[in-house]
């Protein structure tokens, strides 16, 4: 590619090279979403449910001073025993991480960047930043919402976390101009659960009717990407009551930490799951393999 930083795993260029079906992965998941070993276990398990589903997946990441698109297995391995360690790189930190060669976890932002720069229309992950509770006070908003705005890759989630102001996050995204698909639902999911109480723009019952969209909105030329909401699978889907009073004893506690920037999300999805016991991980584990699934199928319709 012409990105002079940027290396593609031979594979997933020569997928790209052919037109077959891509579907990016995003670090920040394996590093900074779920504790370890789970984290690496789930990140192989995700490229297997896009491989069975008739993509290449591309895990991008920043290591060694390069963009990697496509991560080998040290590569997983390593990102997912950092942990923390490894530092969250969203739009703004992208180019500093080169220089120091340092170990590189991309958000949702930085992962669409650079499958962006890599060619890749479609990317799949567990949940998406957006406007955080209190944000009237804090400005906290996720850089993510920018990302979708301005770069052209279409986001497969199980729509937005509680810890996030939903409505507002709606909002913002109406006013950037961003589309918010539901995959045969009318109601925007919650991550762990399948409701929300809002809805969401447009529903769409298949890949091929979403590829379809996608397709318009880009040979329009219209700037940026979509947030494609896929319901975590019922069976798996926790009891509402569980997962509201967790989220809502780990906003207290980061507030009273002054937990406050780029340390916020990750604070809030580890307290979560610890105060949920195993449950939320497992919750989180099949939404993600969930949206890999469909990530494929509408890359592969495209
Ligand atoms: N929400 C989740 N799991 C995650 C994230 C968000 O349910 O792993 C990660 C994603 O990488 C997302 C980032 O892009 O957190 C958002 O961080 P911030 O709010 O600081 O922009
Ligand atoms: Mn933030």
């Amino acid at each position: 590619m012409l990105n002079a930083y940027l290396d593609i795993q031979p594979e997933v260029a020569a997928a790209l090279a052919a037109g077959k079906p891509v579907v990016a992965l995003e670090s920040t998941i394996i590093s900074h979403g779920m504790p370890y070993p789970q984290n690496v276990e789930t990140a192989r398990q995700v490229e297997q449910v896009v491989r069975d589903n008739g993509a290449v997946p591309a895990t991008i990441a920043i290591l060694d001073g390069r963009l990697k698109v496509g991560l080998d297995a040290g590569a997983l391995e390593a990102l997912g025993k950092a942990g923390h360690a490894a530092t969250k790189c969203s739009r703004r930190d992208i180019p500093f991480v080169l220089a120091n060669k340092g170990l590189g976890a991309t958000t949702v932002a930085s992962t669409m960047i650079i499958a962006a720069m890599a060619g890749i229309r479609v990317f799949a992950t567990g949940g998406i930043g957006g406007v955080h509770r209190g944000a009237q006070e804090t400005f906290d908003i996720s850089a993510d919402l920018q990302e979708f705005a301005q770069t052209p890759v279409a986001v497969v989630c199980a729509g937005a976390k509680s810890i996030l102001d939903i409505g507002l996050t709606l909002e913002y995204l109406e006013t950037q101009g961003v589309p918010v698909i539901g995959y045969q639902t009318e109601e925007l999911p919650a991550f762990y659960t399948r409701e929300s109480g809002f809805k969401v723009d447009y529903r769409l019952d298949t890949p091929a009717a979403i590829a379809e969209a996608l397709r318009l909105k880009w040979e329009l030329g219209l700037a940026g990407g979509a947030v494609v909401t896929n319901p975590i699978p019922t069976e798996f889907a926790m009891p509402k009551a569980d997962i509201d009073a967790a989220i809502k004893q780990a906003l207290q506690e980061a507030d009273e930490q002054g937990v406050k920037g780029k340390e916020s999300t990750p604070f809030l999805l580890a307290r979560v799951c610890e105060l949920t016991g195993g449950n939320s991980l497992a919750a989180n584990i099949q939404l993600v393999l969930n949206n890999a699934a469909l990530g494929a199928r509408i890359a592969a319709s495209l």
